[in-house]
């Protein structure tokens, strides 16, 4: 039987790195306030009301990976400015740092709604979007925000704990898996090495993760931020933002002098 995925709390970082590194994958409670989850759980949720859910080719993006009872949504900080809050808190920018072992930037941002019905999504690790550059390392931290209760039934991440130091051809059977539960409000940070997949979703209700993907500074992000965002947004954003973005509104003259 594996390990259950285990629970730090937000005031304890040392714990969640320490978690982190022995598991490649950490549920954080209670990273996020009642207000801020309030305000970004209301703006996603009339944005997810506006799309379809992604199970015909006409609609687009929806394929087996993804999923057809899924519902994905980009450009992420244009749904309400506390979305930057999220992505920018201060625990998980430290947590990313120490895990890249660089200073992070983003490569990519994303709802993730898994709605009645969804199947287990294909059990993969995210780092392998790079795959074909043949680094080694850990390429990428992410955090998804739970925006309402992850549970084993409504398709909670399934993670499998400490794969992401297993060797490639490692067999894994059911039984490394757990389920990723946490209250919304609480946020899963895991290794872009660790084998996890969306969960199957065998309840009436949708549930919601608002996910962050950080890269070291050299690594080529998925997502361009300045052609996903409206045009504009990102000029209103601060500077530190900006630069985690790769947005770089004066252009290359700070480097030149
Ligand atoms: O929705 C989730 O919990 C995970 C989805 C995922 O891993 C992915 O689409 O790459």
């Amino acid at each position: 039987m594996a390990q259950a995925l285990r629970s730090v709390t937000a005031k304890d970082e040392e714990q969640i790195y320490a978690t982190l590194n022995d598991d490649g994958a950490v549920v954080v409670t209670d990273l996020f306030d009642a207000d801020v989850l309030e305000e970004v759980d209301g703006a996603i949720h009339t944005a997810l009301a506006k799309v379809p859910w992604c199970n015909t080719a006409e609609e687009g993006y929806g394929s087996d990976f993804f999923g057809r009872k899924t519902k994905r949504l980009h450009g992420v900080l244009q749904y309400c400015p506390r979305i930057e809050q999220c992505m920018m808190h201060p625990i998980t920018l430290a947590t990313a740092t120490r895990w890249l072992g660089h200073k992070p930037q983003f490569s990519t941002g994303e709802v993730m709604a898994i709605g009645p019905g969804e199947q287990q999504q294909d059990l993969h690790t995210d780092a392998g979007s790079w795959r074909r550059a043949n680094l080694s390392g850990e390429l990428l931290f992410s955090m998804t925000i739970a925006l309402t209760d992850f549970t084993a039934a409504n398709g909670a991440t399934v993670v499998a704990p400490g794969s992401h130091r297993w060797p490639a051809d490692r067999p894994y059977r059911e039984a490394d898996f757990v389920a990723a539960e946490m209250r919304r409000g609480s946020a899963l940070f895991y290794s872009g090495n660790v084998l996890h997949s969306g969960g199957a979703n065998r309840t009436d209700t949708t549930r919601v993760g608002l996910y962050f993907g950080y890269i070291p500074f050299w690594l080529q992000p998925l997502e361009n931020a300045a052609i996903t965002h409206p045009a504009g947004l990102l000029d209103s954003l601060p500077a530190a933002t900006q630069d985690f973005l790769g947005y770089h509104p004066q252009g290359f003259q700070a480097l030149l002098g």
